[in-house]
């Protein structure tokens, strides 16, 4: 259509000027959106696109593998809620981000993954196109949307739906397809300013019913020993003073899960993150927020809650799919979290029951006594490091420094971190989320950096760092405030294990021993840091964010520290043969 057009208008009077392309129009369209970053890896047919997207004054940040840019997108769009957006070239490129994009969508986090494409008469007949691929069609069951622009006319809503989509409702990845053709296509400028389109309300707050909001608070009043948990669906909805209100006028503990921590400080009073398996079990009405009734909180069934089959649930969430999708859900509350939360909050007067003194008592009671049991084993200053002497000095420098973002995967430096780490204000844990996926580390570390311009820790198990180490180029060559500790036990769990074949190659799960991953970063002109005391270590990491310098630290950690899949173990199938 828009090739047409053009062929229409004589040369001779057609100036440069007041025609545009496809490039020029995605690159418009974006900005028009308030897209302000770009995540990607340049090749054909993108690169220009990049350059031009720079040139606009798009921040195009340029990453070593497409998966960390997807993964980047993803935490923008979970820390802005505007959608993050992926760059990448076809094929292999956008198999690459498509993991990122999988990994958005579980996590309800807006990203837009944009792929260039190879022809589509070549590419529908299956004749060996350059990276020849059919990525709509690949894309799609991966993604919430995917949609595919084929005239530079279109571009500005199939960027508005791509967003739209991203975004309203439950958020998730999106996939746009740009085919080569279609970045080079020409329109007239006027006309293609015109096509534009700026997403008014993008997401759209949703109202919760007044009858369902009265359930809620029928049911949360009637209760003696109520519960609230905290999900990262709440860390999102950025209604952080109305969630705060909630849980202090009821007085009801509170529980937060991973993404969730620090919505309030893990300090606080109210807060039964140490008291967790006494809370899921002991209660009888549990609220939650923003958070699913998935694996992570064991189905809301089963041993972990008591398996009484009394308790009763009030759910929060904008997907009214979400209710009942493990267990009956008393009083389902659909909505947006802000205005659910604000419903509920008008309906609480000072005429909120005080909540049963042996219910906070009990809880009060379990924290204390764990938080006890723990703190000798983060006091210990010795050579090697288990995780915990490690973890007790990186709990210090981010209560120091609450405003800092911490990144953190691995299995027993995710889970004991997790547990460890107290957060104190919204959205500074992130992590692996729903998946328990390792990769996310360097992508979210230096999304985290770009978007928030706050200081970032990222604490690394070795081999989580692998997947995308590589990325510290990246944090050096945007001279990012990144601090990575790597908790360097010589392996996944444990750097122990040996090949029960007693053969020369080594067990699966152990890595190099005593690598030094320092080095790496001072190979790009960062600064490296090898330690193997909780002292050194807290030094090293003041130092890292008092400069600001990209700063890669090897924590030292006992080979022998860990356990198998750190806190998850039950969830490996065992085998009956190797048994006998
Ligand atoms: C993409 C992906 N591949 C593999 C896994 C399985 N896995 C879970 S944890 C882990 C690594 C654990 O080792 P490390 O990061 O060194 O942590 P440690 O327990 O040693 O502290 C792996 C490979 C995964 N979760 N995600
Ligand atoms: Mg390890």
């Amino acid at each position: 259509m828009a090739e047409a057009a053009v062929k229409r208008q004589p040369e001779t009077t057609t100036a440069e000027h007041d025609l545009t392309d496809g490039f020029h129009l995605v690159i418009d369209a974006l900005k028009l959106n308030g897209i302000e970053t770009i995540y990607g890896v340049p090749g054909i047919p993108i690169t220009d696109l990049g350059r031009m997207a720079q040139a606009e004054g798009i921040r195009v940040i340029s990453f070593r593998h497409e998966q960390n840019a997807g993964n980047a997108a993803a935490i923008a769009g979970f820390l802005t809620k505007k959608p993050g957006v992926c760059l990448t070239v076809s094929a292999p490129g956008f198999l690459n981000g498509l993991t990122a994009l999988a990994n958005a969508t579980t996590n309800c986090f807006p990203m837009i993954l944009i792929s260039g494409s190879s022809e589509r008469e070549i590419v529908d007949l299956q004749q060996g196109d350059y990276e020849e691929m059919d990525q709509l069609a690949i894309a799609r069951p991966l993604c919430k949307a995917a949609f595919r622009v084929l005239h530079a006319a279109d571009i500005g809503i199939g960027v508005a739906r791509a967003i739209r989509a991203a975004v309203s409702g439950r958020p998730g990845g999106v996939y746009l397809d740009l085919p080569a053709k279609l970045l080079s296509q020409v329109m007239d400028a006027q006309a293609g300013a015109k096509s534009l389109v700026k997403v008014v309300d993008p997401a759209p707050a949703q109202i919760p019913a007044p009858a369902a909001v009265k359930r809620a608070l029928d049911l949360l009043r009637s209760a003696k020993r109520p519960l609230i948990i905290l999900g990262k669906g709440a860390a999102y909805a950025q209604a952080d003073d109305a969630i705060r209100a909630l849980v202090e006028k009821t007085g009801i503990p509170f529980l937060p899960m991973s993404m969730a921590k620090g919505l309030l400080p893990d300090t606080h009073p109210q807060c039964a993150a140490a008291a967790r398996s006494t809370v899921l079990k002991d209660a009888d009405v549990v609220m939650l927020i923003g958070a699913r009734l998935n694996w992570l909180l064991s189905h809301g069934k089963g041993k972990t809650w008591g398996e009484s089959g009394s308790k009763k649930f009030i759910q929060i969430d904008i997907e009214p799919k979400e209710m009942d999708s493990n267990v009956e859900i008393a009083a389902p509350l659909v909505g947006d979290i802000g205005s659910c939360v604000s419903a509920l909050l008008e309906g609480i007067d000072g005429k909120w029951p005080a909540l049963p003194a042996d219910w906070l008592g009990a809880v009060k009671a379990k924290t204390e006594e764990n938080i006890a049991k723990m703190a000798p084993r983060l006091m210990k200053n010795s050579a090697p490091m288990d995780f915990h002497s490690a973890l007790g000095a990186l709990r210090t420098v981010i209560k120091q420094r609450p405003d800092a973002i911490l990144v953190n995967e691995g299995a027993n430096t995710l889970d004991l971190a997790r547990s460890v780490i107290n957060m104190y204000q919204p959205r500074k844990r992130l992590d692996v989320g729903t998946w328990g996926v390792m990769g996310i580390g360097m992508g979210f570390a230096i999304a985290a950096a770009v978007e928030t311009r706050k200081p970032v820790l990222a604490v690394e198990g070795d081999s989580a760092f692998g997947f995308s180490g590589m990325e510290v180029e990246t944090v050096c060559r945007y001279n990012l405030p990144v601090c990575t500790v790597i908790f360097n036990n010589n392996g996944i769990y444990r750097g122990t294990n040996v090949n029960p074949t007693g053969g020369a190659d080594p067990a699966t799960t152990v890595f190099v021993k005593g690598a030094r991953y320092d080095k790496m970063m001072e190979a790009f002109g960062g600064v490296g840091v090898n330690v193997t005391t909780p002292d050194e270590l807290s030094c090293a990491v003041n130092a890292a964010m008092d400069s600001g310098k990209p700063t890669l630290i090897n924590a030292v950690i006992d080979p022998a520290a860990g356990t198998e899949s750190g806190r998850m173990g039950s969830l490996n199938p065992q085998s009956v043969v190797r048994q006998k």
